[in-house]
């Protein structure tokens, strides 16, 4: 009894929201089972904004983050195909490729894109550096979602593959129902005030870790 009380408590603990301001995600180590489920507080979406910053030196494909519903599992994805070098965002299952990212090894990069399901249109802004205006798809993102860091989704909450696995460090993840203005964007990415994602907020942020990932302090040089 205790120890199902002891249970009960820990589980309500992680689902609780957590400022997560100057930390960072690091998954340090190559496995195809060590991710964290994000909880979103929208089941459906028209429009989104997701940002985050991350900093890998990996020389092989790698999710950022991979959101799936029950019959779409790349409902929403940012994927890293290292053998073409291009940045993929996939939306409902449809895909673009920003083939001009300069992905360098070992560095913080902030990275958001953007999607409006009544134009269709998507855009990547890396580093600060807006995309071209891209048709990806209309629709809708409806049904329960699964949002996780760490691996990629081949279905709902599975089918991680350890070639597709994330290392490396993750930090300020936000999303939100609406395109942000580039105004907003650039905000974010010079680290200035900014709205917090009303989807996913890292200064609230509710989440599940599963195996080896580690919450550190993001401050990795001495001042
Ligand atoms: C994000 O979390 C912060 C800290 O709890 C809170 O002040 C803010 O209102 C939240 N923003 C949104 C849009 O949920
Ligand atoms: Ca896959």
């Amino acid at each position: 009894m205790m120890f199902l009380l002891l249970s009960l408590m820990l589980a309500s603990c992680a689902a609780s929201p957590q400022d997560l301001s100057g930390k960072m995600f690091n998954f340090p180590q190559q496995t195809k089972t060590a991710h964290v489920k994000l909880t979103t507080s929208r089941v459906t979406l028209t429009s989104a904004t997701l940002c985050h910053r991350s900093f890998t030196d990996l020389k092989r494909d790698h999710a950022l983050l991979s959101m799936s519903t029950q019959s779409q599992s790349n409902a929403f994805l940012i994927f890293w195909d290292n053998a073409h070098k291009e940045m993929e965002h996939h939306v409902i299952d449809q895909k673009i490729e920003y083939g001009w990212c300069d992905y360098k090894p070992n560095t913080w990069h902030s990275i958001c894109t953007t999607w409006d399901s009544t134009s269709g249109i998507a855009q990547l802004w890396f580093d600060g550096q807006p995309s071209s205006r891209r048709f990806i798809t209309t629709g809708t993102i409806s049904g329960t979602t699964i949002t996780v860091l760490g691996q990629e989704q081949d279905v709902h909450g599975g089918g991680f593959d350890l070639q597709q696995s994330f290392v490396g460090m993750m930090s300020d993840v936000h999303m939100w129902d609406y395109t942000l203005s580039a105004c907003e964007i650039q905000k974010y990415m010079d680290e200035l005030n900014f709205t917090p994602g009303n989807v996913l907020n890292w200064s609230a942020l509710e989440f599940q870790i599963i195996g080896r990932v580690l919450i550190e302090n993001k401050q990795m040089t001495c001042h």
